[in-house]
């Protein structure tokens, strides 16, 4: 054969290639349809058969529901109205615990993690062992004394009991917290000592910007909505602004204060503040003082004048001296409690601040340490984020959800 008819013949059968290409797209096009016709007849029996049988289903659920409204009418008839329950203070309670818990998630996530630290490198309970757990404790701000007796009765328990497992030496570590905290509570006194009869005085003291003045403004507003006649004392006449400060306050929470001039004898303040809480007779005057003066013993004798004048007006006066205190300082909230506590008569503590921290657990230093009750938390910015001191509560916040299972 020739080149032409080579390609000639090349051709031809390119020809009858595209011509049988196009035939099996006919038929494989006729067959698709076919197929397709199938199908939707198929789709079209299955569609008719669900909706039978979902008509079905509705009409026995429609019975079902016929019988239960029967049922329910029948019990409606038998059932006698029920008188509205008080749940109020259940309700309360909930939510204290839950402000608490929310409160304290910082808290509990250091502690949490510390914990789980010390138990990655944990491989023997020797010495080594204790010693870390008292760096842990030591560093989850419980205190340094109070680390030191945990890890020594830890030390004790682990060879009595022989003890080995991770989970229960944990267990036991918290355990001990607690127990040494319930322990050394047991003559602290968390509440209030508000007067049934007449006035009750309360001072509130401490270091600028611990928060002295946001608590009084949430107090008022508790004691006022609890329907007591409250009033404010603005003796903090040092600081620009913070006269104020205690008025915005007293208008949020619908409460007079007394106040002076800016740069005023703080004491003079306090002096108006008692006459008239005694001629309107108040309930509950609420004194605010400065965090800060030239230095520390014009504070403190400035304070000593002001707890002068209060008791002249009235001797059983102030009901309580309470020191605010600023959590997320941890350990220096410690020794700014020491201090005032050797310089004035502190009968409690406010404790401020404790939603935006992670050093909740120097409650339990503050209370193995100091022997200085908390009697208010402060667990927000917001007015009503501020809670009289559960212990209880306190550490069901502090310890929920580090227990393991042994
Ligand atoms: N997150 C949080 N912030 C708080 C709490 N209590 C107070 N604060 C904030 O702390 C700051 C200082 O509060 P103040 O009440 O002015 O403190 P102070 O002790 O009166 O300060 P001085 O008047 O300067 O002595 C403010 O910004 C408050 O909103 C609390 O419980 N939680
Ligand atoms: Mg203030």
């Amino acid at each position: 054969m020739g080149l032409f008819d080579k390609i000639k013949n090349a051709f031809s059968k390119e020809k009858e290639a595209e011509k049988t290409t196009e035939e099996i797209q006919e038929e494989a096009q006729k067959e698709s349809e076919e197929l397709q016709d199938e199908a939707n007849q198929i789709q079209s029996d299955a569609n008719k058969l669900e909706a039978e049988f979902q008509n079905e289903q509705a009409e026995e659920k429609q019975n079902e529901a016929d019988q239960l409204y029967e049922q329910a009418d029948e019990v409606k008839e038998t059932v006698q109205p029920i008188e509205p329950v008080e749940n109020k203070p259940v309700e309360e309670e909930i939510n204290s615990q839950e402000k608490y818990e929310k409160g304290l998630i910082k808290t509990r996530k250091t502690f949490k993690d510390r914990m789980n630290e010390l138990f990655a490198n944990f491989r023997s309970v020797d010495e080594d062992f204790f010693e870390e757990v008292e760096e842990t404790l030591i560093g989850a701000d419980v205190g340094f004394e109070t680390s030191m007796k945990i890890a020594d009765e830890l030390r004790q328990e682990v060879k009595l009991k022989n003890a080995k497992k991770p989970a229960a030496v944990q267990n036991a570590i918290i355990e001990k917290l607690v127990d040494l905290y319930e322990a050394e509570g047991i003559d602290e006194v968390n509440t209030i000592n508000y007067q049934n009869d007449g006035l009750t005085v309360l001072l509130f003291v401490g270091v600028n910007g611990t928060g002295k003045t946001t608590s009084i403004g949430k107090l008022a507003h508790q004691l006022k909505q609890e329907g007591k006649k409250v009033l404010l004392a603005a003796a903090d006449t040092f600081r620009a602004g913070a006269i104020d400060q205690l008025v915005v306050w007293g208008e949020r929470s619908e409460v007079e204060v007394v106040h002076g001039k800016a740069g005023g004898d703080p004491a003079a303040v306090v002096y108006d503040a008692m006459i008239r809480a005694k001629a309107e007779e108040v309930d509950i005057l609420l004194v605010d003082t400065a965090g800060r003066l030239q230095n520390k013993v014009n504070l403190m004798n400035e304070l000593d004048k002001i707890n002068r004048v209060i008791k002249r007006e009235d001797p059983s006066a102030p009901h309580e001296v309470l020191l605010v205190v600023d959590a997320t300082t941890g350990q220096n909230a410690m020794n700014q409690a020491k201090q005032f506590k050797e310089t004035t008569d502190v009968t409690g503590l406010v404790l401020t601040k404790l939603d935006g921290t992670a050093k909740g657990g120097i409650v339990l230093a503050i209370r193995n340490e100091l022997h200085l009750p908390v009697k208010l938390v402060g667990l927000g910015e917001g007015i009503d984020d501020l809670e009289t001191f559960d212990p209880n509560q306190f550490v069901v916040g502090l310890f929920k959800g580090l227990l393991q299972e042994e």
